[in-house]
């Protein structure tokens, strides 16, 4: 504490000097002010006095069923947090072999004797799966108790961290009855981790696996991973890029890899790796990558009974093939099939998957015959729908461009009946603004999972898709990560919360983003209304902010070359046209957008026929995708009236004001969130604003530019000329990998 008060620059010093004068010194508000974000969600600062009397009653110790190390990750969580809640020491909740009055009972499978409600907690576990729990207040014997009860070790962990998470959230101690169970067998965070440590699209520093100093070195880092991943249901982790170097099957990394599993395996994380297609050749132990190849197919089955011994419960290969330069059966005259196939049989006899990625985009054929980038992976895909094995999922990525602020769902949603399908959303916000912009992406996620194919003519929305409603397929959820090495995970305190949203809606795609917000804004500065509510009014508006100061209306790929930071509308200079941000908007004198209806590439008769129809006229398009379905003339109507060029500027217009209005709502929670927190955000929405202005200024400057009209009056003019945006570089701009 000293040291830092010595340190401790002046604003933060003030920062405190009011937390005092407020009287918030001992209520778990000010006890935050050296909060670094370590923590994350699981800070379980000590409730507030009323609250921890009703708790410390029914905390006289823990009974577990036996000591597996799940079971044991359980009991300890418990200790932790039920100890941080009430200010006592861990030692201070014994382990109990009986359980007692006022006891936590574990239990799994059968039930204590003499439990008072045990056909109702039986009922329960009947529809709790594997994965799922019953947590109640109920007796044994007549003695109180809290019980957590699952069908599985792992359901144990889940149900505790589940109990914790209401404990939290300032629930009554015997009020909380949960029964839950995932939607989704697969939960899976995607790494772009560089066996360098670099992080393709990593804006928090270095990769979180020391690769270097792995196996025998292990960081306690790689555990509170586990734990975080633990209390949301991410059952798996795929440790490193999908642009994979070969190397990573060679036998070091694959004790590596093994190190990481056996820290992770208690907690439920399975691990996985991406491959590199043309790994065996690479390593010159076949002369060939023909996924047809009898031997190239028996280096596979070796490679996967190697990995196999070290990892008993490997989950499987993440493959990116014939995709960005990436090697692939096609260039062998195979499909994607056919690649996918072969690598399934080597895992099949250890059951492990293999997750083939649809993101999918080739070079045209001739420079002038550019086909649309947005159609290719349903062309190349849907016809290979029911030719997978069965322990192959496709994963495609939740928009068909690019992770773009908007993007309508994927018409591969509900036109692959026959395969399972994994959604891959990006947590990390490449093109959002790194982790300096606040956007929570919890609305973005249940746009897309909420999204309504309408396969088959009827409700089917891309989540029950996953489920596999449609043919009994079922799929999974992938999230790229955000995580890193720095001191809070992901860069910044606000995208700790998209990791957060992720989980919870890889768990339960039905949640509703607002309220997963709550939640995490309870756990992450107080359960106070002073805090959470501005918080989550923030959050909620953010990702709108973005799409208006960015990509109104359907626009999309606008940034700047390679990293993907700031404006970039006017580049058309690229190595391929179809990564040409002019090639996205198509503004010029008689309009903007790119038309993907019959007139165009008529992209839009991928969606079922209902969908379809909706998207190809501009008048029932919703506004938000107008841009990205149709070319439209500047003096073009909005149902409110005002033409298109008015509309569009206004969008930007109101992008910046609305930073500037999230800007204010945070020095509302000033009084209550740590002054090293409150501090970094204040920063960091304030640099956003300047980046959302210049977002907005040079996007206007450049499309008045190609429109050739007045700017709509009232409206202020870009501060610089066209000319200065265009001449900004930045060579040093993270995440390239
Ligand atoms: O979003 C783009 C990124 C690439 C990424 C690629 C992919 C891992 O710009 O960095 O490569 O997509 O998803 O394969």
């Amino acid at each position: 504490m000293e040291r830092f008060l010595r340190h401790a620059p002046a604003r933060l010093m003030a920062a405190l000097a009011l937390h005092v004068l407020l009287g918030l010194a001992g209520t778990g508000l000010a006890h935050a002010a050296l909060d670094d974000g370590y923590d994350l969600w699981l800070r379980y600062r000590p409730l507030p006095a009323s609250q921890r009397a009703a708790l410390r009653s029914g905390v006289t110790g823990i009974a577990t069923p036996d000591d597996t190390p799940t079971v044991h990750a359980a009991s300890a969580e418990l200790k932790r947090g039920l100890a941080g809640l009430l200010g006592r020491a861990e030692n201070a909740i014994p382990s109990l072999a009986q359980p007692r009055a006022g006891s936590i009972v574990l239990s799994r499978a059968e039930l204590p004797a003499g439990l008072l409600d045990a056909d109702a907690v039986r009922r329960g576990l009947a529809t709790a799966g594997n994965d799922g729990f019953v947590v109640r207040r109920t007796r044994i014997k007549g003695d109180p108790v809290t019980l957590i009860a699952a069908n599985t070790d792992i359901g144990l962990l889940y149900g505790s961290f589940a109990w914790l998470r209401q404990l939290q959230l300032g629930a009554a101690p015997d009020q909380i009855a949960l029964l839950d169970k995932p939607a989704l067998p697969l939960r899976v965070l995607n790494h772009w981790d560089n066996l360098d440590r670099t992080v393709e699209r990593g804006y928090a520093g270095e990769s979180i696996w020391n690769w270097w100093e792995l196996p025998n070195i292990i960081d306690p880092r790689y555990t509170d991973y586990a734990r975080a991943n633990a209390s949301l249901g991410i059952n798996g982790t795929v440790l490193n890029n999908v642009n994979a170097k070969a190397e990573v099957l060679s036998p070091s990394f694959i004790a590596k890899a093994a190190a990481i599993a056996n820290v992770l395996r208690p907690y439920g994380m399975r691990v996985f790796l991406s491959v590199r297609w043309s790994t065996p050749l690479e390593l010159k132990e076949t002369k060939t990558a023909d996924p047809l190849d009898p031997l190239v197919a028996a280096w596979w089955a070796r490679k996967a009974d190697e990995i196999y011994r070290s990892i008993p419960d490997f989950g499987g290969f993440l493959v990116k093939a014939n995709s960005e330069g990436q090697p692939g059966p096609q260039d062998y005259g195979r499909n994607h099939a056919d690649g996918a196939n072969m690598l399934a049989r080597a895992l099949a006899p250890h059951q492990g998957v293999v997750i083939w990625r649809a993101f999918v985009y080739s070079p045209p054929a001739h420079p002038d015959q550019v086909s649309d980038r947005a159609a290719q992976a349903y062309d190349q895909f849907k016809p290979l729908d029911g030719k997978f094995d069965k322990n192959v999922l496709v994963q495609v990525k939740n928009g068909a461009i690019d992770f773009q602020p908007r993007e309508p769902a994927h018409p591969l949603f509900g036109a692959m009946p026959d395969t399972p399908l994994m959604m891959e959303f990006q947590v990390t916000k490449e093109y959002l603004g790194f982790a300096t912009h606040l956007v929570y992406l919890g609305p973005l996620f249940q746009e897309t999972l909420r999204f309504d194919t309408r396969a088959g003519n009827q409700s089917m929305t891309v989540a029950r898709v996953l489920e596999g409603a449609q043919d009994g397929h079922v799929g999974g959820i992938a999230g790229v990560a955000n995580i890193g090495s720095s001191r809070n995970w992901t860069g910044s305190t606000f995208d700790q919360a998209n990791w957060y949203a992720f989980g919870r809606l890889a768990w339960n795609p039905d949640l509703d983003s607002r309220a997963v917000a709550r939640e995490w804004a309870a756990q992450t500065f107080a359960p106070d209304a002073r805090v959470v509510d501005p918080v989550v009014d923030m959050m909620m508006r953010s990702r709108e902010a973005a799409v208006d100061y960015m990509t109104p209306l359907g626009l999309h790929h606008i940034m700047g070359t390679g990293h993907h930071h700031g404006p970039a509308p006017w580049v058309d200079d690229l190595g391929r046209a179809d990564w040409n941000p002019v090639y996205y908007h198509r503004a010029g004198k008689d309009g903007i957008g790119f038309d993907r209806t019959a007139t165009g590439s008529n992209a839009v008769a991928q969606y079922a026929p209902e969908v379809a129809r909706r998207f190809a006229d501009p008048a029932t398009t919703p506004p938000e995708f107008l841009l990205w379905f149709h070319h439209l003339p500047w003096d073009y109507r909005m149902p409110d009236g005002r033409t298109l060029w008015t509309d569009l500027v206004n969008h930007y217009d109101h992008g910046v004001a609305e930073v500037e209005a999230m800007q204010a709502e945070w020095q509302r929670v000033r009084p209550f969130v740590d002054a090293r927190r409150f501090d970094d955000v204040a920063q960091r929405l304030a640099q956003q604003r300047r980046e959302a202005q210049w977002w907005r200024d040079a996007c206007i400057a450049y499309f008045q530019h190609r429109a050739g009209l007045p700017l709509p009056a009232g409206v202020r003019p870009p501060a610089q000329s066209l000319d200065d945006y265009r001449k900004l570089t930045f060579p040093f701009a993270p995440g390239h990998g």
